[in-house]
């Protein structure tokens, strides 16, 4: 059985979950979901990354000792996904002990092999990015991310010989084109690696200055740097390095991450587990930023979008859906209610909806509620069952290659097509003229569409997407699912069985009036 292993970034722990995380954990979900009924063993992680300089002055600023403080937000971050229909399998925190043994036992490998030296450093120091910059990174002496001016610091650490394997690095990604993707952000990886020689990287904090962190297995007065300890996570969930789980998953290993946390896992990340022995993933995905009135999302611009309240506005099926088919994986998306309402309206309320409300009502008012039996097709059932095929074709091949906005794009082709397809076999003059047998046929047609409509939407809409079934009596089960077939298959749907009467999911929705200032 193919397996596919995919994760998020462990997010920290420094401020409550806002929308960017939403959308990573839902990618990630609805990936995960996608492989499931493809018939492959999945594996889904996400969590809290919880130690570093950056924490401890967050929990100081809230008064309370870094453990406090990173158990409550922690807390905040996995409560959050069952509420957004994210079924992770697991949830690490960077400060249980299985993940503090898992970065000690390579920081130890590693450095045996003689991949790690101490030495004296000097460099600009952003406590906002917890790393060092070089003066040529600066932008008009400023960190690029913060903009704001980094300290100074000189101090002894202890560094991973990173520059040692960039050519290593650099074939890799040549000869791997999917390595790093969607495209743009293959060339920005290997256009760094072409501008200069990489720099060796400090892997180390003296415990004089930060002590919160995975102390060095071979120097008691150091700390590990806080992303050299993050990115080990992704092995400790598998139980690195005899667990099943990690013989069974790593190969397929999936990390999704957005573009601000490109380099350390384009270039950290490869070169830390090349130098620990260790296999490198199988893709990196890498997606934009999620805009505010294509300004970034900040606490002190006030315009941080919480998922929580989208949710409770809008249902979790349409704010899933909204996200997925908004964004062009890869790009930036600015965010806004407007263009949530309007997409609500027009794809889910008026194109699916009405498809749904229609159908089943005409099933009840022409056979009783039951679902017909299909006799011979026209030319037009042969056409539409030709949308269908091309349509979930298309949408299979999209999604898998993390197109989510095509893949639905490319689905509403045969939503619209069916909505077309009653309006010219006009059902109602079928059965005004005694057509009772062109009538099932045409009703069966639609109706055994709309389950394939709604087993496709399932990694977009999962509660939506069964209760779309359950209203065409169907009890959804993920594992008797056989995506892959489905562009092919026909007649899955039973005849005889009693369909819902409405369907209702998907309400025409209000822009709901702005709070006063
Ligand atoms: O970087 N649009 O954690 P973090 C889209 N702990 N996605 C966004 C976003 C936005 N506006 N803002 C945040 C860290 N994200 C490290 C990761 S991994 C070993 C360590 C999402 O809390 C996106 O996934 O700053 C981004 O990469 C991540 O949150 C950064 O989360």
């Amino acid at each position: 059985m193919d397996s596919f292993y995919i994760t998020t970034p462990i997010y920290y722990v420094n401020a409550k979950p806002h929308l960017g995380h939403a959308y990573s954990t839902i990618v990630a979900d609805s990936l995960n979901r996608f492989h499931k009924i493809r018939g492959e063993e999945t594996f889904f992680l996400t969590g809290t990354d919880e130690h570093g300089d950056k924490i401890v002055k967050a929990a100081e600023a809230n008064d309370q000792s870094p453990q406090e403080y990173v158990d409550t937000i922690s807390q905040l971050f996995r409560d959050l996904w069952p509420d957004l229909m994210c079924e992770n399998d697991d949830f690490i925190r960077t400060t249980q002990p299985r993940h503090v043994e898992v970065v000690q036992d390579i920081l130890q490998k590693v450095y045996d092999k003689g991949d790690i030296y101490f030495g004296e450093y000097g460099g600009y120091y952003c406590f906002g990015c917890e790393r060092f910059y070089t003066e040529k990174e600066l932008v008009d002496g400023k960190c690029p991310d913060h903009l704001t001016v980094p300290e100074y610091i000189s101090e002894k650490n202890y560094f991973f010989k990173m520059s040692k394997y960039q050519d290593w690095l650099r074939q890799h990604i040549l000869d791997n084109p999917d390595f790093i993707r969607p495209e743009r952000y293959r060339n920005e990886v290997l256009s760094l690696l072409d501008s200069g020689a990489l720099e060796d990287l400090c892997i180390s904090r003296p415990k004089s200055r930060l002590t919160w962190g995975i102390e060095l297995p071979f120097d008691k007065d150091y700390v590990t740097y806080v992303w050299f300890d993050a990115l080990i996570n992704y092995l400790t969930a598998l139980g690195y390095p005899d667990g099943e789980d990690f013989k069974r998953f790593w190969p397929s290993a999936n990390h999704l991450v957005a573009k601000d946390i490109l380099k350390p896992h384009a270039i950290f990340w490869p070169t830390m587990l090349r130098a620990a022995d260790i296999d490198v993933y199988q893709h990196l995905n890498v997606h934009g930023y999620w805009l505010v009135k294509d300004t970034k999302m900040s606490k002190s611009l006030g315009n941080v979008i919480e998922p929580l309240a989208m949710k409770d506005t809008y249902g979790i099926n349409a704010f899933r859906y909204f996200l997925l088919r908004e964004m062009s994986f890869g790009q930036d998306s600015s965010f806004s209610e407007e263009a949530l309402v309007n997409r609500l309206n027009a794809d889910l309320a008026n194109d699916l909806g009405n498809l749904f409300n229609r159908t089943l009502s005409m099933t009840h008012k022409y056979f009783g509620g039951e679902i017909p039996t299909p006799e011979d097709e026209e030319i037009e059932d042969l056409e539409i069952k030709r949308v269908g095929q091309q349509a979930m074709k298309t949408y299979q091949k999209e999604y898998a290659d993390l197109r989510f906005s095509r893949a639905l794009e490319g689905l509403w082709e045969l939503v619209r097509g069916l909505n077309k397809y009653i309006d010219t076999t006009a059902p109602w003059t079928l059965f005004k003229n005694k057509e009772m047998s062109r009538l099932g046929t045409v009703i069966y047609v639609l109706l055994e569409n709309m389950r394939k409509i709604a087993v496709h939407l399932w990694p977009v809409m999962p509660e939506a997407s069964e209760r779309m079934l359950e209203q065409l009596g169907i009890q959804f089960d993920p594992r008797k699912v056989a995506l892959r077939k489905e562009p092919e298959v026909w007649g899955l749907l039973e005849s005889g069985i009693t369909v819902a009467k409405t369907s209702n999911l998907f309400p025409r929705v209000e822009l709901a009036e702005p709070m006063p200032p």
